[in-house]
């Protein structure tokens, strides 16, 4: 099992689209352990992230995400983080495959809608960043049987 933080970022809350993503992640049997809408700071901008601080577009990055509230989730399955990222597409939503969230309803790279965990190591770093142990659910999701079969994991 793996846990993958997602971001629903300003544009996906502004357009209302809040539900059509969580829901495609709960269809594809995806077990959410932890939510909350929050607003970013600048300070926690900065720590997300931290690999782009110093480049030329990072002052717009940070505009954006601090420009309305986002929507942070803990996402476990198994090979969550991969899964997840395929379920994402691209980065930017014009290279984006069609099927995929961001090939679907994006046309920005800046404006792709949602951020998820790239390997475990960024999980365990942007995990701890939005969410305390104690808000993190841990339950025996009762459906599992009928998504997959016992021996697969
Ligand atoms: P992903 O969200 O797919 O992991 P990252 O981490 O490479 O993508 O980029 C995060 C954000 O940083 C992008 N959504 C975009 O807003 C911005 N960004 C990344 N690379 C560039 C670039 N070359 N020029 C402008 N903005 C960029």
């Amino acid at each position: 099992m793996e846990t993958s933080l997602v971001l629903l970022k300003p544009d996906c809350v502004q357009r209302r689209l809040i539900g059509e993503i969580i829901g495609r992640f709960e269809r594809k049997g995806l077990n959410l352990v932890a939510m909350k809408m929050i607003q970013v700071t600048p300070e926690l901008s900065k720590q997300h992230y931290a690999e782009h601080v110093s480049k030329p577009f990072y002052k717009n990055l940070e505009d954006f995400i601090t420009s309305a509230p986002i929507v942070a989730m803990a996402v476990e399955g198994l090979e969550a983080i991969r899964v997840v990222r395929e379920m994402l597409g691209a980065t930017n939503g014009l290279k984006a495959a069609p099927g995929t969230i961001r090939g679907d309803f994006s046309s920005s790279r800046q404006m792709n809608l949602v951020h998820a965990s790239d390997s475990p190591e960024s999980a365990a770093r942007e995990l701890a960043l939005y969410f305390a142990p104690n808000e993190m659910c841990s339950y025996t999701p009762t459906l599992v049987g009928s998504f997959r079969a016992s021996d697969e994991g």
